[in-house]
C-alpha cells in the first residue's frame, strides 16, 4: 500500500477530523505539519496541492484530496470494507451528507468561528458566532434526546465531521453545559477503539 501523508495543523478541527477518522480506521500515517501562522498554507508548493490553499489536504500515494469532508468521504469508501462509516444504503448516506453540510455550515460559522476568535484572534464577530453556535448546538441535543450516533445505529462519518468543534466548543466561550445528550454523544465519540484528542487550546495561546 502507498503511504497515506496527512498535511495539516494540530489546532484545527478541520485537520483533527481526518487525523482522528485516519485512527479510527487504523491506517498508518504520516502527519506533516503546515506552518499556518506564517502563510505556507498559500505559497506555490502548497497551492499545488490545494488550489483553496487551506488545511487538511491528503496525499495517498499520487491521489491529493483536500476539504476535510471529502476527505472522509474518501478515506470511508476505499478503507472501510464495513461499510460502517459511509453505508452503501442511499437514504442513510443522504442523511449522513446533510450532517456533513451542518458540519462546514452551521458549526463552521457557529462554535468554530467563535473559538477562532478566542483561540487565535480572528477579526470575526463573537458574540454573532456564539449565538449561532447556540442555535445549532440546541437542535443537534434534540436530535441526539433518542439517538446514539447523528446518523443510523453506528458511528459515521457524520459524527468525524462534527465531533472535533462541538467538543472543542467552550474555547470560544460556547459552554456546552445546556446540552447533555451531545454531552453523551461527544463521549460515546471518545470511547470508539482508535479516538485520539485534539489538544486542548487556551485563550489567545495560539495568537
Ligand atoms: N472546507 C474546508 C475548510 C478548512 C479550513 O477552514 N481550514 C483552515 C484551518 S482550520 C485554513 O486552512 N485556513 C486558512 C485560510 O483559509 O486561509 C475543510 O473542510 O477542510
Amino acid at each position: 500500500m502507498m503511504a497515506i501523508k496527512l498535511y495539516g495543523f494540530k489546532l484545527s478541527g478541520h485537520s483533527h477530523r481526518v487525523e482522528v477518522f485516519l485512527s479510527l480506521l487504523d491506517l498508518e500515517y504520516e502527519f506533516i505539519s503546515v506552518d499556518v501562522a506564517n502563510g505556507e498554507h498559500k505559497q506555490p508548493e502548497f497551492l499545488a496541492k490545494n488550489n483553496f490553499g487551506q488545511i487538511p489536504v491528503l496525499a495517498d500515494g499520487n491521489f491529493i484530496i483536500s476539504d476535510s469532508n471529502a476527505i472522509l468521504y474518501y478515506l470511508a469508501n476505499t478503507y472501510d470494507k464495513s461499510r460502517q462509516w459511509f453505508p452503501a444504503n442511499i437514504k442513510l448516506a443522504s442523511e449522513i451528507q446533510k450532517y456533513l453540510s451542518v458540519a462546514s455550515g452551521q458549526i463552521a460559522y457557529g462554535p468554530a468561528a467563535a473559538r477562532l476568535v478566542k483561540v487565535f484572534g480572528a477579526e470575526l464577530e463573537h458574540q454573532v458566532a456564539i449565538d449561532r453556535a447556540h442555535q445549532v448546538l440546541n437542535i443537534i441535543n434534540c436530535h441526539l434526546a433518542n439517538k446514539n450516533w447523528l446518523v443510523g445505529e453506528s458511528a459515521s462519518i457524520a459524527d468525524v465531521a462534527n465531533y472535533s468543534y462541538i467538543a472543542h466548543a467552550p474555547e470560544g466561550d460556547v459552554s456546552l453545559k445546556y446540552y447533555p445528550y451531545i454531552q453523551d454523544w461527544l463521549a460515546r465519540f471518545e470511547a470508539l477503539p482508535g479516538f485520539i484528542p485534539m489538544p486542548k487550546t487556551p485563550a489567545g495561546l495560539a495568537k
